[in-house]
């Protein structure tokens, strides 16, 4: 999963990403030649620890998610921001996280003149719906050229696909986000070939200072009927705190009563906004989570592993953490009953120790 931080200059996004990574990051050219940092948040995961004292392992690994720290979106201004290899990079994530400056500072000027939160997230959903728009336009002029050299069996599909693309544009023109109209259509399969930003989840982090009470109850966004989540996070001081020794920090986060971290926060919202859930894998050599969507079927979930495991895929051994837990080890749960062989259409629930049988 990767998530790619946007917002306006100097609103905190650097922070963000601090705050989330622990400050290490790599540096990469991958959006296309734009130079951005990447880095990985661990998903803190109590159940790791209670299945590594079962099991000794050498080594301990959480779920992961990747964030993306691209230059920003250059002025916020024009409606015309969100395009070219920036709309690229944003397509390629499968979540935006929007930082909005809210901390007031007489040290650090707004692009704007003024902090106004409320403005600044309008007027990037904004922009995020003229780039779908755009995008909505480009397709339907590109399908018309496709119809007239279609061959006669294929024209019909054509044509679906531009009526639907039709739809799409006038639903933006209305104010509709692209995931608003899904339901509508009968075939949208097609439809993840284009990458539409207002189709995926939006976090929105509000960027306040950490004497600032919390906005974070503040529904400030009722108008956008996408999938949208919004909390509030202090990013200087929480970038500051991720990168300290982990008993300075417990100390300084009592003081400042930000006991949960906005990692953690933003990780929970990230879950949230992408319908997240997190299996495990255990072993002497090591006990580990991982990320996987909260539709997967087994084979689909054999594949976060490695992609090879969806096409060898024989079944899943599935044990519940709680009966893990209870029984203490595996061959004991087979004695109990609570092993269960499970086939390619079993859906994998949070919390599920796997064992999968790949033929390979
Ligand atoms: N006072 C205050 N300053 C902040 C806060 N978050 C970020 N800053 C400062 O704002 C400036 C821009 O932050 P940065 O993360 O680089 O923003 P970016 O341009 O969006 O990546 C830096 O000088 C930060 O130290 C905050 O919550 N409070
Ligand atoms: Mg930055």
């Amino acid at each position: 999963m990767e998530i790619v931080i946007i917002g306006l200059p100097q609103s905190g996004k650097s922070c963000l990403f601090d705050a989330l990574t622990q400050g290490v990051s790599a540096s990469s050219g991958i959006g296309n030649g734009i130079e951005m940092r990447i880095g990985t948040a661990k998903v803190p995961d109590y159940r790791l620890d209670e299945l590594a004292n079962i099991y000794n392992p050498q080594k301990i690994i959480q779920a992961e998610i990747k964030y993306w720290d691209p230059p920003g979106m250059e002025s916020g201004v024009s409606t015309e921001q969100v395009s070219g290899r920036y709309r690229n990079i944003l397509q390629s994530a499968d979540a935006l996280l929007v930082c909005i400056r809210a901390f007031e500072s007489p040290y650090i000027p707004h692009i704007k003149g003024t902090v106004d939160p409320v403005r600044d997230i309008n007027t990037i959903l904004e922009e995020l719906m003229y780039s779908d728009l755009e995008m909505a336009e480009n397709a339907i002029t590109r399908l018309s050229d496709s119809i007239k050299k279609a061959k006669p069996e294929e024209r019909q599909s054509i044509e679906r696909q531009q009526e639907t693309m039709m739809q799409i544009k006038d639903g933006i023109e209305k104010g509709d986000p692209v995931l608003s109209l899904m339901s509508s259509f009968s075939d949208v399969n097609f439809l993840s070939n284009y990458q539409f930003l207002t189709n995926k989840p939006i976090i929105v982090v509000y960027n306040i200072n950490e004497s600032d009470p919390s906005i974070s109850s503040i529904n400030k966004i009722q108008s956008y009927s996408g999938n949208l989540i919004e909390i509030s996070i202090p990013a200087r001081t929480e970038s500051e705190l991720a990168q300290m020794p982990e008993e300075e920090e417990k100390e300084f986060r009592e003081d400042l009563g930000l006991t949960e971290s906005a990692c953690d926060q933003i990780i929970q919202a990230t879950y949230k906004g992408l319908s997240l859930i997190s299996f495990l894998t255990v072993g002497e050599d090591e006990v580990r989570a991982w990320p996987i969507k909260s539709s997967f079927n087994a084979p689909e979930a054999a594949g976060a592993i490695h992609t090879d495991f969806i096409k060898g895929f024989v079944k899943a051994e599935v044990v519940s953490y709680e009966n893990l837990l209870k029984c203490k080890s595996w061959a004991q749960t087979k004695k109990e009953g609570l092993c269960k062989s499970e086939g390619k259409t079993y859906i994998v629930q949070d919390g599920d120790i796997i064992n999968f049988l790949i033929n390979q």
